[in-house]
């Protein structure tokens, strides 16, 4: 026979319950925080009107210790004087995130590089800048500015540089390397949209209305899946060094593939010399390359069985 429960054992258990429900409703926080705010700890903020590390309370913002760092608002060059860079990692500073969050950091003509990462020596940087957009700067988007050897771990994905005077990314060649881009936009800047050094990657980006090559690469390379227009003055891709570069599966409206150095592999590539883009080869190969058959669209019907042809048109 199941026992009575006592009346005052009842209001205890009722009691009991109510209590643990409201504990793990306040437990589990707040379900809709305030727009904007930063929910991860331990994360460096960096905006307009919070510059840590400055004396001076301005430009530039300097990284100088290993962590993750986010944007929580744009930053924009309001000096016409301002000659300095956006943001600068510091030499020897390794395990950077830089987050932009979605927001801008804007420059004036006569301003330095937007985001600008120092270097004194090679080995493992691991430096990662993703999501938002770099535009406006007197110089460089994004530069790495290294001379001294590759094998860094740098990586730039979902970053859109636009209309800046210099590159949009960079680094030199010979000089640097071990540079991921993926998923990025370079557009409207006075130099070379995609400048990447030995062992790099530009993958699935959109490169458009550069003033000079689209993508300049150096030996090692892969580049693969873009999307690249009007290149004219320059060249769409163009590898000035090195062998073992991949180029794959990319198509070029207005802008010419051109190999200098041999032994590297092109293949899948469909090239679209516009007529006011039309003097000189699509593909533009130094000797000792191996490359898909080149196949004009315009005379083409069904193309067979050659899987690694390049095409123009
Ligand atoms: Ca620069």
């Amino acid at each position: 026979m199941i026992p009575k429960i006592e009346w005052a054992t009842k209001r205890f258990l009722l009691c009991w319950i109510i209590l643990e429900s409201i504990s793990r409703v306040a437990l589990a926080g707040d379900l809709y925080p305030p727009l904007g705010q930063v929910q991860a700890t331990n994360r460096v903020q960096i905006n307009q009107q919070f510059i840590p590390g400055s004396t001076s309370g301005t430009l530039p913002w300097r990284i100088e210790e290993s962590g993750s760092y986010v944007l929580t608002g744009n930053i924009k060059v309001t000096d016409p004087n301002y000659a300095g860079h956006g943001i600068e990692i510091d030499a020897d500073v390794n395990d950077v995130t830089l987050d932009l969050n979605g927001f801008v950091i804007e420059g004036l003509p006569g301003s330095g590089d937007g985001i600008h990462v120092n270097f004194s020596g090679a080995g493992a940087r691991n430096i990662t800048i993703f999501n938002g957009s770099v535009r406006g700067w007197g110089d460089d988007g994004i530069e790495f500015d290294t001379t001294v050897g590759d094998a860094f771990v740098l990586r730039v994905t979902d970053v859109r540089v636009m209309s800046n005077s210099g590159d949009g990314i960079t680094m030199p060649i010979p000089g640097g390397g071990g540079l991921f881009l993926t998923h990025c936009m370079a557009r409207g800047n006075g130099g070379t949209g995609f400048r990447i050094g030995g062992s790099s990657e530009v993958r699935e980006c959109l490169v458009e209305d550069n003033g000079g090559d689209g993508i300049v690469c150096a030996g090692g390379c892969r580049i693969v899946d873009n999307l690249i227009n009007r290149h004219c003055d320059g060249a769409g891709i163009h590898q000035v060094l090195g062998e073992h570069t991949l180029i794959q599966a990319n198509r070029l409206i207005a802008g010419r593939i051109r190999v200098d150095s041999p032994g590297n592999l092109i293949v899948q590539n469909d090239v679209n010399l516009v007529p006011n883009c039309s003097s000189g080869p699509s593909y533009e190969l130094a000797g000792s390359n191996t490359f898909g058959e080149i196949v004009s669209i315009s005379n083409t019907g069904q193309i067979g069985a050659n899987a690694w042809a390049n095409f123009q048109d």
